[in-house]
């Protein structure tokens, strides 16, 4: 509803209004309620989904895992915030997972997922995932399912337009939604009314280990005029070595956005050829500048994440290094950019335009040698509008957001104000159909529909609000997926399936791709977790100073050891259990009652985790284990007994050495 208030500026109501009912032809009532053509959706219990869908889970910080066509969510990934279903955040070893320049951030706004590609198809390895508030990138491994790496990008307020990946995942981009005071001019203490002169936009391109293990690292900066950026893509097989940024609020207002950003007819998309702004660091023109930032990477071998504090970032300044980025005016208030299969035309969004402006790559490489621009901006040229056109999709509805591709020659784009999918030829900009959602869609997604090879078949709409369409459930409603067949010419509504926070943008792949590498344990034998408990001789408890760790073993239906004594007040408790099981799910979860840091860990076979547990006062306290594992789980349980700080109890456990 936020956004909807948001989008509806004054002067546009009416407009918007009467497009919003032209658009929504909701009398018809197969439409509302689905193609009423049987189950296509449905997969029968037992069976297996033909698609992974991965949702963005907006601002639960999380990603949803769909199975498609059923819609069965199955996973929810935990990625920029603490998951007590996973114990991921609060185990001693993920929580480094959420460091920062700021401290530990237990939360953020997941936006927008990228599926790592290989010659511009997806190839199974990893998935990207933005960090839309304290701007940060993560990267997900496919094989667990579970958030492998996160990096910070420092001089950035707002990492919207991420994470967006080149061809062959050489780079992964962020971009500064809010311009900020420039981090490395060391004062960012500034009035903010010198937004114009003292306010930056960069964009950041991310390098990408894409050979081996994935792992990212800052490849450079651009400094751009202080604009917002929005959104973006990477340009596709002939614009591959380009990248794509749509941007807003070139009327560098820094107050009443919604009015004073909607001032001009057109902002931009800058197009960037990255390759160029390699040659020119390649040259020595970049500029190292110093920054703050964090690198987290979680080690599989120990089962642990470590952080570190990255200090330099190479700059580079557009002004200075002619040809690496060009502006195309883009009507009005662009959002999404999106470039088709063939890397020849670049669709741009307008959350308030009425037509859909199709580009031209071979026509915009032409403009610029012709030099066709319409003056610069800060040094920038602005290319000229008509010179890069392909066309305008006249009529399309009103405020469209995002586009996907089905490889057939077709773009799909959502409406918000309009609250539909439009169907269009992107040859002929030409609509050919179009579907209502329920209501006011923001993203959609064609599996594959953003990388060379779409899979088509299906496109989801992502709404924002779904008022009357499921129970009610209190003030709060869910947000909703809308599942169309798009295999003929009209588009089918064939499911409508609420989902985990609010989705932005999502992936989708073929199951086969990730199935057959999904692991199924963790080897004892691989496990170099420095607090392993690899068998049941090896559970122990020592003390160093006030620090007690205890070595528990965890396998069906028991911990070693159970009972605990001689812990004192003012000890620091780390319980570091492994869990030595090891077929597949056959998890143990592990709780103590109380305590400060009070938490859970969960333990999947053959992994080591650590909790730390802070007793308050003296007693005995209960241990248990809060993942049913086998008929006897609920003797799963044992005891850690708390003695007063002077106490002459010594520490000792029930393990199987003698004590
Ligand atoms: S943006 S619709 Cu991040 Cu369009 Cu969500
Ligand atoms: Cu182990 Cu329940």
């Amino acid at each position: 509803m936020r956004r909807l208030t948001t989008i509806f500026v004054s002067g546009v109501v009416l407009t918007a209004l009467v497009f919003f009912m032209i658009g929504c032809p909701s009398t018809d009532k197969t439409a509302v309620t689905g193609s009423g053509q049987g189950n296509e959706a449905f997969v029968p219990p037992g069976k297996h989904d033909d698609f992974y869908a991965f949702m963005s889970g907006g601002f639960s910080g999380q990603i949803g895992v769909y199975g498609l066509p059923s819609g069965r969510l199955l996973r929810v990934i935990p990625v920029f915030s603490q998951d007590a279903e996973k114990g991921y955040g609060y185990s001693e070893e993920t929580k480094p997972l959420l460091n920062t320049s700021h401290g530990f951030i237990q939360w953020d706004d997941l936006h927008h997922l990228q599926l790592s590609v290989t010659n511009g198809e997806q190839d199974g390895r990893w998935l990207f995932a933005n960090a839309n508030n304290t701007p940060r990138i993560a990267r997900i491994d496919l094989r667990t399912f579970r958030t492998a790496e996160v990096i910070e990008i420092p001089n950035t307020g707002g990492n919207h337009a991420s994470p967006f990946i080149t061809e062959n995942t050489e780079y992964i981009v962020s971009a500064t939604r809010f311009s900020v005071p420039n981090e490395y001019s060391g004062n960012t203490d500034v009035p903010i009314e010198t937004y114009k002169e003292n306010f930056k936009g960069a964009l950041t391109f991310v390098k990408c280990d894409n050979k081996n293990s994935g792992e990212m690292s800052l490849g450079f900066q651009i400094l751009m005029p202080g604009f917002n950026y929005d959104l973006s893509r990477a340009g596709k097989d002939k614009s591959h070595g380009w990248f794509f940024f749509s941007c807003y609020n070139s009327e560098q207002a820094n107050t009443m956005l919604e009015i004073n950003a909607s001032q001009k007819d057109k902002d931009f998309i800058a197009a960037v050829n990255w390759k160029k702004a390699e040659e020119y660091i390649a040259q020595g023109k970049g500029k190292m500048m110093k920054a703050s930032y964090i690198h987290n990477t979680y080690d599989e071998s120990t089962h642990t994440a470590k952080s570190e504090t990255l200090t330099d970032v190479m700059t580079i300044d557009p002004a200075e290094c002619p040809g690496i980025v060009y502006y195309i005016p883009t009507p009005k208030s662009p959002h999404g950019c999106d470039v088709d299969p063939t890397g020849e035309y670049i669709v741009g969004g307008g959350k308030l335009a009425a037509i859909i402006p199709v580009y031209s790559f071979t026509k915009m490489l032409d403009a610029i040698n012709a030099k066709k621009f319409d003056g610069d901006f800060n040094g920038i040229p602005v290319l000229n509008y008509q010179a890069v056109l392909h066309g305008e999709v006249k009529k399309p509805g009103l405020g469209p957001l995002h586009t996907e591709f089905d490889g057939k020659g077709n773009a799909y784009t959502s409406f918000f104000v309009s609250s539909e999918i439009v169907k269009w030829d992107i040859k002929e900009c030409k609509v050919l159909d179009r579907a209502p959602t329920y209501y006011s869609v923001g993203h959609l997604l064609v599996p594959g529909g953003d990388t060379r090879k779409p899979h088509g078949k299906y496109v989801i709409g992502m709404n924002k609000i779904t008022k009357d369409r499921y129970l009610p459930t209190g003030p709060e409603l869910t947000q909703s997926a809308q599942l169309y067949d798009i295999s003929g010419d009209k588009m089918r509504m064939i499911l409508d399936f609420p989902t985990i926070g609010e989705p932005h943008y999502a992936q989708a792949c073929p199951a086969d791709l990730l199935k057959k590498n999904s692991l199924k344990s963790y080897k004892l034998t691989e496990n170099k977790h420095p607090y392993a408990t690899l068998g049941e001789k090896e559970a122990k408890v020592e003390r160093k100073g006030n620090d007690v760790h205890i070595y528990m073993s965890s396998i069906r239906s028991h911990f070693l050891p159970d009972n605990v004594e001689g812990v004192k007040l003012g000890d620091v408790v780390y319980f570091h259990v492994t869990n030595l099981e090891q077929d597949w799910d056959v998890p143990h979860g592990f709780a103590v009652k109380g305590g400060a840091d009070c938490s859970e860990l969960l333990l999947m076979p053959g992994e080591t985790q650590t909790m730390k547990w802070i007793p308050k006062a003296t007693g005995v306290y209960p241990f248990y284990c809060t993942d049913f594992c086998s008929a006897l789980h609920q003797e799963m349980q044992g005891y850690i007994r708390v003695s007063p700080a002077n106490s002459s109890v010594e520490l000792k456990a029930n393990t199987l050495a003698k004590n």
